[in-house]
């Protein structure tokens, strides 16, 4: 049993995973599981894509390498999949979703070549994330929050850090 939830945080890249992950460890103690960072230190994939300029993610070695971490509970896993992660794992899906707009200019800032670029913002648009959480999690823990700004982000983690604190609460001894 865990006594701190685990909660995804996923989104299409450049929706501000990351930066509300990190935020959020700081003000509630529950560790970032950056699964980029791991899938390179640990080697959890076939090589390099250059089509789709990202790792080829070997899921099962990946799996393998946070499962005693996860299993333990307070972790905040950021990353733009969540289908593969055990239904048992995990108490939160939190979908960031940006306007197309703002994720266009947050993807160029990060010099996104053109076809990537168009790639991830029709992807937003088609609420791919959104869908794919809702199909591998029970509706009822899937929330999907808007991070446009910093007014939105710093009421999505207000409002994830009182979950947090509630669930915490429900869970006690
Ligand atoms: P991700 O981890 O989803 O790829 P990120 O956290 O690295 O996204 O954020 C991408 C960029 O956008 C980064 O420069 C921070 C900025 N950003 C993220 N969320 C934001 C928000 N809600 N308001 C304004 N800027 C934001």
């Amino acid at each position: 049993m865990r006594t701190s939830p685990n909660i995804i945080i996923t989104g299409t890249p450049g929706v501000g995973k990351t930066t509300h992950s990190e935020i959020l460890a700081e003000r509630t103690g529950l560790r970032h599981l950056s699964v980029n960072q791991v899938v390179k230190d640990k080697e959890c994939h076939e090589g390099w894509s250059d089509e789709y300029q990202s790792w080829i993610v070997d899921e099962d070695k990946l799996l393998d390498e946070i499962e005693d971490d996860v299993k333990a509970g307070g972790c905040i896993i950021d990353w733009h999949a969540c289908d593969l992660f055990p239904r048992s794992w995990i108490d939160l899906v939190v979908v960031l979703r940006v306007d197309s707009k703002t994720l266009y200019d947050r993807l160029e800032a990060r010099n996104y070549a053109e076809a990537k670029l168009q790639e991830n913002i029709d992807s937003e648009i088609m609420e791919v994330l959104l869908q794919e959480a809702r199909e591998a999690f029970d509706e009822e823990i899937v929330v999907e929050l808007t991070s446009n700004s910093s007014t939105e982000m710093e009421s999505n983690i207000d409002r994830i850090e009182a979950w947090i604190k509630q669930w915490k609460t429900d869970h006690a001894d």
